[in-house]
């Protein structure tokens, strides 16, 4: 083996070794409760779930103890501008939307030990206890403040709910905490001439008492615990800690005036709910006490949260970093007992064909359309999005892009080589594994290239580099198909029967270990796969060893093993997917952009004698057609009623085949004053009307009437 591989091998080992072994027994992974206000979206799957899951599944095969916790966050105030949005009840938006979004990760493969929500008793007590105890034993500082209150429905307001323009790029409506013009994080002070953003009323400040955490007490611990013993989270997450520790922290509410969320649990506070950023990460926990209530096998839940010899891990997207890496662990720490994170790996955001996702706008994947639309094409979505991750900077998703690297990497690559492998297989050996013969020089390059790719994948995924992972995995492929292409076992079999065992045999093995480098990845093919070559984890040599213990080895399957017969691991992506939809995201722009549309103001007031002056009449179209060198112009032949033809042009061809317009009944201005326009009169202007997007469209009239009729 190349001196090479060994040291990185080691390498890889050591830290695995020094991180994961050494120091904790345990992992709790946990990924950000979605908010029940809507589907999730591919955005959130690239950021959080995808990225969760092949870590939750990677320690699994490893044979390491793990949970993987998930939950719908249901409180905060998206949820109930959904219900007034939608005219139900916030409760019947948080049922139907945790319902959804739990059954779409299902389908879609995200492994979760316990997928459940804020709005449960188990929560409500923990979280409520959670509470009283930071209160009872003096962790917050209680304050008045002037808060924005609207008068007319009786109501403060959340930032959230909180309108104005925005103070740096003057978009008129940008929210109390952020502009989504400009990306500015902004407070409701801010704003010039707050209002309701939903009644629209203006908003007055009145005095309300609110419980604090003073977290400007624990800006020394967090320096030290965040700066210091923590330089190894992702410069995002880093960074963005630091810039918000060199701010110096401030005291910040966790409680709110709302009527939804889980009322604050002392007295003199009725109408205040918990901040549901100070709900939603407790949920973490009592997601996993409802598992591990339900599963006495698992041990208590305080084993997962309060043994130091457990490893916290939050996955997160970048709007929620502060949350995860200052606020929540502050309040672990003024609980006391709890556990801190030990590393929260927060991806960048996902666009989409180029434009921001939006659940308000409705512009997104919807992962249960995607799955109802796309059936069985899992594990193509989790690849791409993988292969796409904004782990270091923000994405495009495009379905083009998933076209292409379903096709041309899925398909043509790591499916192309197991269809060679399985089917030669069948071919020459009626599906039996031949027995390996000697090694030429060729296939120990070829071994030498994969042989540490057990260490490799681990480093990565330790690293929580799941993209540069994923590549490692397909690599694999890559190292196959040109292995089986260069040896070209089709020809050498007519010279060489013996040869050709071996071939098959060192591919059968990369084969095997393509389903195991995968599996992390890309679960559902996976599955096939191991089923296509029987590898399943009792087949493993040695006992308890787990299947990722093979990967990288060369006697995976044993000469003489029968292998039924294979099907496609992975088939095209027609163009007809990929053009439906494009089409309906890009339907989706019109409709917002219709949406958005308003009317231009309505010009000065003229006199019915400046009106006169126009003479707009009906012309019947004879005649329309191209204006040659013109992209802009068409030629009308009118009937104007005078007995003579009247010629327009008109700017409106990209809107119009001119056959479309003959026979047609069209307004126009007699009496514009004659222009030249590529060489030829224009008597007169067609009228037409300029739609939200600038679109054109002719004007006509309902009845027939003779051309020359005038308009008035
Ligand atoms: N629901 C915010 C979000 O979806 C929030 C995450 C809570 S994690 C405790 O962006
Ligand atoms: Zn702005």
């Amino acid at each position: 083996m190349p001196a090479k591989w060994e040291k990185n091998r080691n390498f890889a080992r050591n830290y695995t070794l020094y991180h994961m072994e050494k120091h904790f027994k345990r992992t709790t992974i946990t990924s950000a409760l979605p908010y029940a206000n809507g589907p999730v979206h591919i955005g959130h799957l690239a950021g959080v779930y995808v990225p969760a899951d092949i870590y939750a599944r990677y320690l699994r095969l490893k044979g390491r103890e793990c949970l993987f916790i998930g939950g719908s966050d249901e409180h905060g105030v998206p949820v109930t501008i959904r219900a007034r949005k939608e005219g139900i009840t916030v409760q019947e938006v948080v049922d139907r939307y945790h319902n959804l979004i739990k059954d779409s990760f299902e389908r879609f493969g995200i492994s979760f030990d316990v997928y459940s929500r804020t709005t449960s008793k188990t929560h409500h007590k923990l979280a409520s206890d959670f509470f009283r105890k930071l209160y009872d034993d003096g962790k917050f500082i209680e304050q008045v403040s002037e808060q924005f209150y609207d008068e007319q429905t009786g109501h403060f307001l959340t930032d959230r709910n909180i309108r104005g323009e925005c103070p740096r790029c003057h978009a008129p409506e940008a929210y109390g905490d952020q502009c989504e013009k400009c990306g500015a994080t902004l407070s409701p002070e801010e704003l010039i001439n707050p209002y309701n953003a939903e009644t629209g009323n203006p908003l007055v400040k009145k005095p309300t008492k609110h419980w604090y955490l003073p977290l400007d007490k624990d800006q020394q611990w967090l320096e030290k615990w965040i700066l210091e013993d923590h330089k190894e989270w992702r410069s995002n997450v880093y960074g963005q800690c630091k810039s918000w520790l060199d701010g110096g922290l401030r005291p910040r509410a966790v409680t709110r005036d709302l009527d939804w969320g889980i009322p604050v649990p002392i007295e003199g506070a009725e109408g205040k709910v918990l901040y549901v950023w100070f709900d939603a990460p407790i949920g973490y926990i009592s997601n996993t006490k409802e598992l591990c209530d339900a599963h006495p096998e698992l041990g208590p839940w305080e084993k997962w949260w309060k043994d130091p010899e457990t490893r916290l891990v939050h996955f997160i997207g970048k709007d929620n970093i502060v949350f995860h890496c200052i606020v929540f662990p502050a309040m672990l720490k003024a609980h006391g007992d709890y556990i801190l994170p030990d590393n929260v790996p927060s991806n960048e955001f996902l666009n989409l064909e180029g434009n921001k996702i939006s659940t308000s706008k409705n512009y997104a994947v919807w992962l249960n359309e995607y799955l109802d639309e796309l059936p069985g094409r899992q594990d193509e979505l989790r690849y791409v999005l993988t292969a796409n991750a904004p782990e270091t900077k923000d994405n495009d998703f495009t379905w083009d892009d998933f076209q292409a690297r379903c096709n041309n990497e899925l398909v043509a690559v790591y499916g192309n080589f197991v269809n060679r492998a399985l089917q030669l297989t069948q071919k020459y050996y009626e599906g039996k594994v031949p027995e390996c013969g000697e090694l030429n020089d060729y296939d120990k390059e070829t071994l030498a290239e994969f042989c540490d790719v057990k260490s490799r994948l681990e480093q990565l995924l330790e690293g929580f580099k799941f993209r540069e992972a994923q590549k490692e995995a397909m690599n694999l492929a890559r190292i196959g198909n040109k292995y089986i292409a260069d040896c070209e076992p089709w020809k050498v079999v007519k010279t060489d029967p013996e040869r050709v065992k071996t071939i098959i045999y060192l591919s059968l093995q990369i084969t095997a270990n393509l389903a195991i480098a995968f599996e992390p990845f890309l679960p559902f093919s996976s599955k096939r796969l191991r089923e296509m070559i029987c590898l399943t984890p009792t087949l493993s040599k040695g006992e308890g060893e787990s299947l990722w213990e093979l990967l990288g080895r060369t006697d995976i399957l044993p000469a003489g093993k029968q292998l039924p017969k294979p099907e496609l691991l992975f088939t095209k992506i027609e163009d007809e997917v990929v053009a439906q939809q494009k089409k309906k995201l890009e339907d989706t722009l019109k409709a917002n952009e219709a949406a958005a549309y308003k009317a231009a103001p309505v010009k000065p007031t003229v006199s019915f004698e400046d009106f006169e002056k126009l003479d707009i009449r009906v012309g019947l179209v004879k005649s329309c057609e191209k204006v040659k060198k013109s992209k802009k112009l068409l030629k009308f032949i009118l009937d104007d009623g005078s007995g003579q033809d009247r010629t327009i042009l008109s700017g409106i061809a990209q809107w119009y085949e001119p056959e479309r317009l003959v026979g047609k009944h069209v307004l126009f201005i007699a009496n514009f004053a004659p222009r030249q326009m590529m060489g030829e009169e224009s008597q007169g202007m067609i009228l037409s009307a300029v739609n939200y997007n600038g679109d054109l469209s002719v004007t006509t009239v309902l009845d027939d009437v003779k051309g020359g009729s005038q308009v008035g």
